[in-house]
Formats: C-alpha cells, structure tokens, sequence
C-alpha cells in the first residue's frame, strides 16, 4: 500500500513486532486532512487485521507531531455544508476501533486536532520538546475530536477549561504532571523509547493486552460499577487460555513464558 501523507513501517525483532506509523506532511505540520485522516484510518486498521503486529507506535515529526485539523479546509463551510457534509467528521474515529495498543509517540505541536488524536491513542510518551494545546478558540470554534471531553478527564476540570478558554499551550513537563502523557522523554529518544515500551508489550500475552485496553477504556469512559462488572468477567475468562496456563506455570518453575496469544 502506498500512502502520501503518512508513512508506515514494520519494527522489532520478537516474534510479535511494531506497525510503526509517522504523519507526514511536514510543510503544514502535519496538519491533518481528509486524506491523511483516510490514509491513517487505513493502516491503523491494517496493522490491527496482521497478527504479527501486537503494537501500533504513532508519531509525527520532530517539529509537530499535528498542528491541527487543516484550516484552510474548513475555512470556507458554513453552517449547512459543514452539517450536510459531517465535515472532516468520517474519519476522525477510525483510530477507536483499533483493538491493539496504539502509542503516540509526540515531539513538538500537539494543537487542536493534533492533541485530540494524541488523546485518542492509549498512552502518549512526550519528547521533552512537546507542546499541547486546544486553540480551536482563537479561530472562533471549539474542538471537535472529543477535546472538551477528554482533556478534562486526562487534566481535571481547571486546567481543561484554562486550556480550552485561554487557548495556553501546555509543555511536556506540564503535560506529564497533569497526567496528559505516562513519560517525558530527550527528544532524540522519543522513537526507541515508544518502540521499546511497544516491545515490552509484544512480548505478552495477546488476549490480556488487548482486554486490559478494553477495560482501562471502559474505566476512561464509563460507570466504576460497569467496568469492575466486565473486569470480573474477563477475568475469569482468561482461564481458559493457554497463556494463563504457560504463564502461571513459568512463574512457578522459575522460567521465561513462552506465549502463544490463545
Ligand atoms: N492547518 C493548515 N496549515 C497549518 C496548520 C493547520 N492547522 N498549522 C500550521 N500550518 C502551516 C502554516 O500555515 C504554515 O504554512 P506556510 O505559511 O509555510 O505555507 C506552516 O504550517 C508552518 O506554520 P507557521 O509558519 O505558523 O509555524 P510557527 O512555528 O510560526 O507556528 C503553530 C506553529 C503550530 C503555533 C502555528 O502554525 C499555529 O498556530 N497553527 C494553527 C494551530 C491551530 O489553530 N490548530 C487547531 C486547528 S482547528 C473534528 C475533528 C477535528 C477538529 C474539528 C472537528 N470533527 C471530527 C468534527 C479539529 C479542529 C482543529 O484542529
């Protein structure tokens, strides 16, 4: 498959590898179009269809990881088209049907659009060179992505609104200590970094790692009582793995578990 505004490889040694994916439009800061949106939908899916895959590690450049949706785009709607159109709506969400991990991996602007994908992925490792922002503001809109909702739920509610309402860009230190990114990181390792946390994941078990993804999204997202209810549930299920058997049965005779991901 070729794309044309994002770029895609395959890497790691271990028998599960990374399905590595780099937004690429470098003179617009990777402002995000229809057709990279498409392109991302595209192999985000792909790398979630291939079973040697058990990781996604999504970055930008050195520069921006997205400085936003692309303006000059929407500039021109008004009301109805953007209504009757769903504008730049279709694709946005591709992302939320990806089973396995997806991490971002952000160096430099991470704005409107841009930070609302980060959000979107499960965890973001910041380069120390990070600056998050909603400064759909300034343009006289609103965030469109889930921005209100999430940033709150990653920041609490008085840093969301200062955010949202000055249109303040938040640096990686800042991010870090808001709970917005797990890690902050030299900006020249923010890629070995990401590969190495995906990695680490590559090496368990398949069925844990993508229902502890479900759950900690159902946690993010809905009722206390609902998720520990499905955790319950998957729990148990978990039982009746191979992985659960070989992975007790290493830790018990003191050896390295050898996964097989059923
Ligand atoms: N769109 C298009 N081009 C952009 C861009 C963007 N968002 N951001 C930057 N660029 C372009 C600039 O126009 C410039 O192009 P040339 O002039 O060189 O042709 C080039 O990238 C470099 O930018 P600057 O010259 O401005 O570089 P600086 O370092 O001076 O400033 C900056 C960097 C990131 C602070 C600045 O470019 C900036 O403020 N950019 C705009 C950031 C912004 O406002 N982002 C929010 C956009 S609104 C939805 C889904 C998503 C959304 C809405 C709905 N649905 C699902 C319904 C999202 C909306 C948004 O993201």
């Amino acid at each position: 498959m070729t794309y044309e505004c994002i770029l895609t490889a395959v890497q790691g040694e271990g028998e599960r590898k990374t399905g590595l994916i780099t937004l690429n439009r470098p003179k617009q800061l990777n402002a995000l179009n229809d057709q990279l949106m498409d392109e991302l939908g595209q192999a985000l899916l792909a790398f979630d269809a291939d079973d040697s895959i058990g990781c996604i590690v999504l970055t930008g450049s050195e520069r921006a990881f997205a400085a936003g949706a692309d303006i000059p785009t929407m500039a021109p709607h008004n009301f109805m088209s953007a209504f009757k159109s769903g504008l730049i709506s279709k694709n946005w969400e591709t992302i939320l049907q990806v089973r396995k991990p997806v991490i971002a991996a952000v160096a430099g602007f991470a704005l409107g659009g841009g930070c609302e994908l980060a959000m979107m992925c499960d965890f973001i490792i910041a380069a120390d060179t990070a600056k998050f922002g909603q400064p759909e503001i300034k343009l006289g809109i609103i965030p469109g992505a889930g921005g209100t909702q999430r940033l709150p739920r990653a920041v609490g509610k008085s840093k969301a609104m200062d955010m949202l309402l000055t249109a303040r860009m938040m640096d990686a230190a800042e991010a870090e200590r808001g709970g917005l990114v797990s890690r902050v990181v030299a900006a020249d390792k923010l890629l070995e970094e990401a590969l190495a946390a995906a990695d680490q994941i590559n090496g368990f078990s398949a069925p844990s790692v993508a229902l502890i993804k479900e759950l900690v999204n159902l946690a993010y997202q809905g009722p206390l009582i609902d998720g520990v209810n499905v955790e319950r549930r998957y729990f148990h299920a978990l039982f009746g793995t191979d992985d659960q058997r070989e992975g007790m049965d290493a830790f018990i005779n003191k050896r390295k578990p050898a996964f097989k991901h059923r």
